[in-house]
């Protein structure tokens, strides 16, 4: 195993890393900018080095220097994390070239399930479903013309060197194909300097499910069952579970070979994701690889009982991974909601600036992951992701009642989260009953953001306590408002607190 490594990101997942780095003796290497000098992630790692600067693009994207601290601290691994450096084929390389392990897949994976329509066409010849479309990039307009017509419209056009959501368009009917076609090449330019673009098939209220995969280089490839992520807002994910209330053995069966099937045909090692489309028919289809580990890579643990930032450390250094068949059957049910610095309520506007006060949730079946502290600053530089709230139970519903009860005592003050809006997708009537598609938010949104009669009352004790606040200095932390009467999760909130200063 290895001695030392380093963590080439920030924030939670580079805490994340350093906690497994701690429990099996491995050093840790933190590098940091400057915004992030006084982040909980370097002074939890073993010893942690100054990258300098304050854009992305002046530290966590400098992989020479990168290299370079490795070298110096006598770091034998760099683990990418997720964002940042760890989808990019030559950092991969360059890692390896520098006689460093890259802790993920090798650089030819990366490459190929980055190019859209090669990782299609791999998945076409190995007969992995694929949603309806060319097999192709399109060379030839009316040959591409013919393939929409014959799959029907609506159709998306994607970018082949998109994905996450970027460079799509939606071409409801044929008169509108060229200028579609020009419009998404002419974005796909501007955006990736690549004006590929693909034809699929438009499938209406999907859900999104992806596949967790593990491969080591001892013939091991097994997968860890799905994460139901369908529940997002302009392709950023707000809250994922496992496992989804869709699938049953049959279907999870199916779609886990599948998934092995995918890792397989691209020559995969170390964890990686599948993205699944399932349509209303319950049909499947392969939408793309994430050859990283994920954000929402906890719910898998906490069903599994694993630690997969383990698994990735082994199967890197060269040994076997703990599990060497796919599990039949997964531990109780686990939610994870995404904490973001921002103001649901004003539009989403990211909400930087200090936290004053922070105690964070905790209790029964609550697993935290968070980058942050009391008195750091949430800045505009990052993602503005500050926290992963996770509640396993042993079935969906005492995780879910977990998790609203969680979100009611997590206490922030000094900028805006997405707290209050968390608890409302956790207590609307169709999510509970597992009934969304990826329109979810979009469709409920009304609901979501309206007001509620049950809370006139409470609402105006809020305004007398802040009243209270102003004239005698008290200072007012609210509850989190939750508790719809016909809500089968309900709980008992806490009432508004008062703390003298
Ligand atoms: C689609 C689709 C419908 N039909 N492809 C969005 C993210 C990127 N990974 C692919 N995406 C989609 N591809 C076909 N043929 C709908 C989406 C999509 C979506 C997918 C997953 C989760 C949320 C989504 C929200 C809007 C659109």
């Amino acid at each position: 195993m290895f001695k030392k490594i380093l963590i080439a990101n920030r924030g939670e997942i580079a805490l994340r890393v350093i906690r497994t780095c701690a429990e099996m003796g491995i050093k840790s290497v933190a590098v940091y900018s400057d915004v992030d000098a006084n982040s909980p992630f370097v002074y939890s790692a073993y010893e942690a080095w100054p990258l300098g600067g304050k854009t992305s693009r002046e530290s966590y994207l400098r992989w020479e220097k990168m290299l370079d601290i490795a070298k110096k601290s006598g770091a034998e691994a760099i683990h990418p994390g997720y964002g940042f450096l760890s989808e990019n084929a030559d950092f991969a390389e360059a890692v390896e070239k520098a006689g460093l392990v890259f802790i993920g897949p090798p650089a030819s994976a990366i490459r190929l399930m980055g190019n859209k329509t090669a990782a299609r066409e791999l998945m076409i010849r190995n007969k992995v479903p694929t949603v309806p479309g060319t097999e192709n990039a399109i060379t030839d307009r009316q040959l591409a013309r013919k393939v929409a017509r014959d799959i029907g419209y609506p159709i998306l056009i994607k970018a082949a060197a998109g994905g996450g959501g970027k460079g799509m368009r939606l071409v409801e009917s044929d008169d509108l194909f060229e200028e579609s076609l020009d419009g998404a090449a002419r974005e796909a330019m501007a955006a990736f300097n690549d004006d590929s673009v693909y034809i699929e098939k438009f499938v209406e209220k999907p859900r999104h499910i992806e596949f967790q995969i593990l491969a080591d280089n001892h013939g091991n490839i097994i997968h860890l069952g799905e994460r139901e992520c369908s529940i997002q807002r302009r392709h950023q994910k707000v809250l994922e579970e496992a496992p989804s209330s869709l699938l049953d053995e049959d279907m999870r069966q199916r779609m886990g070979e599948a998934a092995i099937q995918a890792a397989r045909a691209c020559n995969y090692r170390n964890a990686g994701t599948i993205e699944f489309l399932v349509d209303k028919h319950r049909n499947f289809y392969f939408l793309e690889m994430n050859t990283r580990l994920q954000v929402e890579h906890p719910v898998t643990e906490l069903v599994n009982g694993l630690d997969l930032v383990e698994e990735q450390l082994k199967i890197a250094a060269g040994e076997a991974m703990s599990l060497t068949e796919s599990p039949k059957h997964f531990f109780g049910h686990a939610f994870e909601c995404r904490i973001y610095a921002e103001d649901p309520e004003n539009n989403w506007a990211p909400s930087p600036g200090v936290i004053e006060f922070l105690n964070p949730a905790d209790g029964p079946g609550i697993r935290e992951d968070s980058g942050v502290t009391q008195g750091s600053e949430i800045s505009l530089y990052y993602d503005p992701m500050i926290s992963k709230l996770c509640a396993w139970g042993r079935d969906r519903q005492q995780a879910g009642r977990r998790m609203i009860r969680a979100l009611q005592e997590y206490q922030i003050s000094g900028i805006k989260t997405s707290i209050p809006f968390l608890i409302r997708v956790l207590e609307h009537p169709d999510f509970q009953n597992g009934d969304f598609t990826t329109q979810f938010i979009e469709k409920e949104k009304d609901w979501l953001f309206g007001e509620r009669k049950e809370f006139a009352e409470e609402a105006a004790l809020a305004a007398i306590l802040a009243e209270m606040e102003e004239k005698k200095k008290v200072k007012l932390v609210a509850a989190n408002g939750a508790g719809s009467p016909s809500s089968q999760w309900k709980t008992i909130r806490r009432k508004e607190q008062l703390r003298s200063q």
